[in-house]
């Protein structure tokens, strides 16, 4: 039996605002949360939805100094990023607001005064990295230096990227301060860790006995954190940037930002409500929902609910976490610091006017049980196929032949008959299937259901054939089946809302609706008779394919890019006496000719004038260059290796070329002419 609630709570994980959001985090959080959210206001359910930035931590103080700016700066700008192209999406946040707000620092702090004064932490000395020359300790992060499994003399204290090992920053060998670059000591510090091992059998009573309907993956990452056995976990840092701890002795201390960042959601709610904001958070009957990623789970299932624990008065836990999976990128892992994502805010301006089209993708796509991948190809096909040919093809027909047949105003039905009824029939069990999914956050399937209704609609059509009806002077039966196909469009209008807003609205606007409500749909008099209605615009547009070849070529660039960045020498040869090189004759020759081998994709052939006569030579270039481009270039080549035969032709020779960090082959030459057969010494 679902519990009784009086009131929705809908929190969405705070983006870093160290960079704008991508696909992923809309996937993953946002789209959901805000499908959510509108499906509950469609009920009249009292919700609200609660977003902000997450502005502290150390990967923005690393950022801020890399460009050499402050911290403030740099979440000043992503913060404003982030938050108006959520905006640009419609997501509809109650409140979208930040951690560096006045208020949140109250919370935060007091917050962490409270479990202080309760003597819910305890207090442990530790040794960490310290910087003698900028008086600081550093976060593993400004910690370099030499991997002790690989020997990479630039690994980071918690991790080094050439071997993947995640490191503490006391494995390192010879480590430095990425500050300074002065020597690093070891320091003593103390900090604050509040007892997770306190709170086991109570979280376990709750999460593990209690709340066994949670998706899978949740539970499961739940319990396996628990049967591990939970540690003491620290909830302060030594850096300047974030909620500084409100104890005496604790200069130079903050609040650990997993710490802070959950708190804003409590802050952002008191922020909305100054005056009611508490009973959302500390009333039995309110139903907290955390929508977050998979990376998340830990702090909102395990951490701030210890948190929450540990202060009493009454806070609530959540009643569902339902998390998801990871997108990826055209098969690849979606991340900020490869610039490997699609950015909202770009999206925006290079797909004007089709937020829908990319809340339609990013659901019917959406990683729920699993990760699931994002394509160019799949985006256009999704829009072409799916939006255009089906749900704007069906609305268009209804308004246009309403236009045709009744100049626009809706006609009143006559008698049901069995298609009809079988219609609205079909439209319900899409109806119950719809809101089940939703209730319990199947939105892939959920959408499904939706689009179930303007594929009945379709059907519907070509069914009851109107236009040959018309034909036979049956205006009766006309206006039955067209009063029909527009209770349709007006069920679309409604199902589709929480998906769709932006769809729903401008159908509405043809349709003249007013209000629409949840329990509206299903209904035969979503659509009043005798209104008039609006001439029929396209809901969708065919997305034409040199749009989405620009979005893979840029990506390809991107690729190409972070391969040049993460380009790593070869490591030299052992050296040989010059005689040894001697022994291999190079010669520049000049291209004569050149074609495909026939059945090899690889393969060019080359006739080059050598100075001595002509030579055959066989190159596997064939992928970077078109033949014709090197004909009457000069290369260099081998001219004493001994033939080979490839594909059948004997090849005298090998023509020299670089290979780039992407795999492509550049064609070594000189960088003047020189006359054929000249030595390359
Ligand atoms: N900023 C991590 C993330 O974006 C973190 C979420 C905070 S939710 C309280 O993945
Ligand atoms: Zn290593």
């Amino acid at each position: 039996m679902e519990k009784k609630f009086k009131r929705t709570l809908i929190t969405t994980a705070l983006p870093y605002a160290n960079g704008p959001v991508h696909i992923g985090h809309l996937a993953g959080v946002y789209v959901p949360a805000d499908i959510y959210a509108r499906y509950m206001r469609l009920k009249g359910e009292d919700v609200i939805m609660i977003g902000g930035s997450d502005e502290h931590g150390v990967p923005i103080t690393i950022k801020a100094r890399a460009e050499g700016v402050t911290p403030q700066d740099i979440v000043d700008r992503y913060h404003n990023i982030i938050k108006e192209s959520m905006k640009g999406l419609g997501i509809s946040f109650d409140i979208y607001s930040r951690t560096t707000s006045e208020i949140h620092h109250e919370t935060a702090s007091e917050f962490f005064r409270h479990l202080y004064d309760k003597g819910e932490f305890v207090e442990k000395t530790s040794m960490q990295p310290y910087d003698e020359v900028a008086g600081e300790f550093l976060a593993d992060r400004y910690v370099t230096g030499t991997c002790p499994h690989c020997g990479n003399e630039r690994a980071y204290g918690d991790q080094c990227e050439a071997c993947g090992t995640s490191l503490n920053a006391t494995d390192l060998i010879n480590p430095r301060s990425a500050l300074t670059d002065s020597e690093v000591v070891m320091r003593e510090t103390k900090h604050w860790f509040l007892p997770l091992d306190k709170w086991e059998g109570e979280l376990s009573k709750w999460i593990l006995e209690g709340h066994k309907e949670w998706k899978t993956n949740v539970y499961g990452q739940c319990k396996s954190w628990i049967d591990l056995g939970l540690q003491p976990r620290a909830v302060s840092r030594d850096l300047k940037w974030g909620v500084p701890v409100p104890v005496e002795g604790a200069e130079g201390k903050v609040l650990y930002v997993w710490f802070d960042a959950p708190i804003g959601y409590i802050s952002n709610t008191k922020e909305l409500l100054p005056d009611s904001w508490e009973k959302y958070w500390k009333d039995p009957e309110t139903r907290i929902i955390n929508f977050i990623g998979k990376d998340n789970i830990v702090f909102h299932c395990i951490v701030f609910p210890a948190m929450m624990m540990a202060y009493g008065d009454g806070f609530q836990l959540p009643d569902n976490v339902p998390a998801n999976e990871f997108l990826n990128l055209e098969g690849d892992k979606i991340s900020t610091s490869r610039n490997w994502a699609v950015w909202l805010h770009e999206y925006l301006v290079d797909f004007p006017g089709k937020q829908d089209v990319l809340r339609y993708v990013l659901t019917a796509n959406a990683p729920e049980t699993k990760d699931n991948d994002f394509t160019w190809s799949d985006f256009q096909a999704r829009n072409n196929n799916e939006l255009v040919a089906i749900l704007g093809n069906f609305v268009n027909r209804a308004i246009v032949l309403t236009h045709k047949y009744f100049e626009g105003k809706v006609p009143a039905a006559g008698e049901l008959t069995e298609v009809d009824t079988q219609l609205y029939a079909d439209i319900n069990a899409a109806k119950v299937s719809l809101s089940n999914n939703l209730d319990t956050f199947h939105f892939r399937e959920a959408l499904k259901d939706a689009m179930e209704i303007a594929r009945i609609g379709n059907r519907y059509l070509q069914e009851t054939e109107p236009w040959k009806v018309a034909k036979t002077g049956d205006m009766d039966r006309v206006a039955t089946v067209m009063n029909v196909a527009l209770q349709i469009c007006g069920n679309i209008a409604v199902a589709f809302e929480p998906f769709l807003p932006f769809m729903s609205e401008k159908l509405r606007d043809m349709l003249n609706m007013g209000q629409i409500s949840w329990d509206a749909l299903g209904g035969d008099a979503i659509i009043e008779t005798g209104a008039a209605i609006k001439p029929a615009q396209l809901l969708f547009e065919k997305i034409e394919d040199e749009a989405i070849e620009a979005q893979k070529q840029r990506l390809e660039r991107i690729k190409k890019e972070n391969q040049v960045k993460n380009f790593k020498a070869e490591p030299q040869l052992p050296n040989v006496e010059f005689d040894t090189f001697m022994k291999a004759d190079l010669r520049v020759g000049t291209v004569l000719e050149c074609k495909k081998v026939p059945k090899a994709d690889k393969l060019l052939q080359f006739l080059i004038d050598d100075g001595m006569g002509t030579r055959t030579i066989v190159s596997g270039i064939a992928k970077y260059y078109n033949p014709e481009d090197l004909v009457g270039k000069q290369v260099c080549f081998i001219a004493n290796l001994a033939p080979r035969k490839l594909k059948g032709i004997e090849s005298q020779g090998m023509i020299l070329s670089a290979e780039n960090a992407d795999g492509s082959l550049v064609v070594m030459g000189p960088t003047a002419p020189v006359v054929p057969g000249a030595q390359v010494k």
